[in-house]
């Protein structure tokens, strides 16, 4: 009886880790829900705020870039876009400069996050003296905090289950 009871709580810890495991694996292989994210950022000389931006991998991102004095850039690295703000405008100007593409007026800057790591930000716009020190940074997240505790529910959730199932079995024999 106690054998029995020893292997059931051995099962049911075996499908906890297994739940996080297949959820850690899911997450290796970017399954995890993308998700809309819009952020906005004050520009003024010389800095943004927030000066860190945190997301999630595959998540689609629209930046709200605010110049609060004078026309003020993002160039962000490893994501091949290059936006400008103007103050009191609600339009911005973005290019792609892999492409050599000249400015175009958007009304979004927009960009899906698909590639994990920290990528430095920048003005793009001579906007003064203190202009290249004008920087922040994104932070892509692989999300693998999500994926685990959705594979632990998964693997608790299967394990109650079996875990009643025998003991209203065993209780009728
Ligand atoms: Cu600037």
């Amino acid at each position: 009886m106690r054998l029995r009871r020893l292997r059931k709580y051995l099962l049911t810890g075996m499908l906890l880790a297994g739940g996080g495991v297949a959820g850690f694996l899911t997450a290796r292989t970017a399954l995890a829900p993308p998700q809309e994210r819009t952020l906005t950022i004050t520009a003024r000389k010389y800095g943004y705020d927030p000066s860190v931006l945190h997301v999630n991998r595959g998540d689609r991102v629209r930046i709200r870039l605010v110049a609060k004095d004078v026309t003020h850039g993002f160039y962000l690295e490893g994501y091949d876009l290059d936006a400008k703000a103007r103050p009191e405008n609600d339009t911005f100007w973005l290019r792609h400069p892999s492409a050599r593409e000249k400015y175009h007026e958007v009304e979004q800057i927009e960009f899906v996050a698909g590639r994990t790591g920290k990528f430095r930000y920048r003005c793009s716009t001579t906007c003064g003296y203190m202009h290249p020190f004008m920087q922040g940074e994104l932070i892509v997240s692989p999300n693998y905090l999500f994926s685990t505790s959705v594979g632990l529910s998964v693997g608790l959730v299967a394990g109650m289950l079996l875990f009643f199932r025998r003991a209203a079995v065993g209780g009728r024999s």
